[in-house]
């Protein structure tokens, strides 16, 4: 695989709440698993993230008397953001994907943590400033280059690669490798091309083999 030097593979959200089956499910979800799999094994390093939220989360639906999951109440317009329960821990649709290769990962990354706040990014809380850690954590391996796959595309993939971005990252984004929910409909094609105006490449799986 030609993978650049100083590069780190991304894991997002790869749980089973996120896979058909589960709580807030993404279409196909569970076909990144083997792609993901076999990307691990050429990078140095892989770093995958965990939604993890309290029971009594903000985002949570169950938690807003009278909402109901996928309802707007507040952010961007047309942006849900009130889900079905999701990531509990200490719940099965907070753990990863069983077969997602977990001993390949150097560092698991957790957000959503604080019930009022919710966490999209890999790299900050939805306040666009609390940091995850992840930063220092690749500044520290100085790291150049993210290469992102998983869950959601349009949601959590998208706003790590925007943040890696905006972080001055080399930033690709595996599509194969990942998967959206594309609601609104829509609002996928509309962030692939906003990943992409800001810079990111997106690109699949075989483009990372060597012919
Ligand atoms: C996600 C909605 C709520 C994701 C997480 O991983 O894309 N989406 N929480
Ligand atoms: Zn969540």
């Amino acid at each position: 695989m030609k993978i650049p030097d100083n590069s780190v593979l991304l894991v997002v959200d790869v749980q089973i709440d996120f896979c058909p089956g589960g709580n807030l499910p993404v279409p196909d979800g569970e076909k990144v698993v083997p792609i993901i799999n076999r990307l691990g094994q050429a990078f140095e390093r892989v770093v995958a993230t965990q939604d993890w939220h309290p029971r009594n989360h903000v985002s949570f639906a169950s938690n807003h008397s009278g909402a109901k999951p996928f309802d707007t109440i507040r952010g961007k317009e047309g942006e849900p953001i009130l889900w079905p329960d999701h990531c509990v821990p200490g719940t099965p649709g907070a753990e990863f994907h069983p077969d997602l290769d977990t001993l390949a990962f150097d560092l698991i990354v957790r957000k959503g943590m604080d019930p009022n706040l919710d966490s999209y990014s890999a790299f900050f809380e939805n306040d666009h400033k609390t940091p995850t850690g992840l930063h220092f954590y690749l500044e520290g391996l100085n790291v150049k280059t993210v290469y992102l796959t998983g869950l959601a595309l349009d949601v959590c993939v998208f706003y790590s690669a925007m943040d890696a971005l905006k972080l001055g990252f080399d930033t690709l984004v595996v599509e194969d490798a990942c998967r959206g929910i594309d609601t609104p409909p829509g609002s996928l094609a509309d962030r692939l091309e906003e990943m992409r105006t800001a810079g990111a490449r997106i690109l699949e799986a075989v483009e990372l083999e060597e012919h």
